[in-house]
């Protein structure tokens, strides 16, 4: 009977170990095929003319998205967007702010600034909020809502649109300095 005991213990251990070793296997596989992404993303980036660069698109809607894993400033985001064929995300309808607000985690650059005219929002393709007839600004009660060009980190004020992982889908926009280094949305056709 103990040698019984002693046989059942061995092989729990044994099983256990197997069932270790194949969590870090799997847990290995998960990290590299991310590093391969993320080093992917990062050879499109750099070469941007490169044909054979390929990026993995969304497609909702009969457009496609491209979220990125790479953090860079509004305009070389906007630029890189651009070298595949895009722009970074113009938002036009409740639809679209749910798909993309569902499919975030943290900041993302989107379309939207005022550079131009403090206060004057428009889109990359110059379409403006009261054309499109949406606009997601994040709200506050007690203090003043988005965009609130706040300066006191960056004296230049805040120019460019993000979306932000929020409670809500339907209020994540903020206008932010245009020289944070974040993630971006481009979108295609
Ligand atoms: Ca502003
Ligand atoms: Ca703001």
């Amino acid at each position: 009977m103990s040698r019984r005991i002693e046989e059942l213990t061995a092989n729990y251990t044994r099983v256990k170990e197997r069932l270790h070793i194949n969590n870090i296997i799997v847990r290995n596989t998960e990290e590299l095929t991310a590093n391969y992404t993320r080093v992917r993303e990062r050879l499109c980036i750099y070469e941007a003319e490169s044909l054979n660069c390929d990026m993995s698109w969304k497609a909702f809607n009969g457009k496609l998205y491209f979220f990125s894993s790479t953090k860079m400033d509004w305009s070389r985001s906007r630029a890189f967007c651009v070298s595949k064929g895009g722009d970074l995300v113009t938002i036009t309808s409740q639809t679209e702010q749910e798909f993309l607000a569902s499919k975030i985690k943290e900041w993302y650059w989107i379309g939207l600034n005022d550079l131009e005219t403090e206060g004057h929002w428009v889109w990359v393709n110059n379409q403006t909020l009261s054309e499109t007839g949406v606009q997601f600004w994040y709200k506050r009660k007690s203090w003043k809502s988005e965009p609130d060009n706040w300066k006191a980190e960056d004296p230049t004020g805040e120019n460019c649109g993000i979306v932000k992982n929020c409670f809500t889908y339907l209020e994540n926009w903020f206008d932010v300095s245009c020289n944070y280094e974040i993630r971006f949305i481009c979108e295609k056709k």
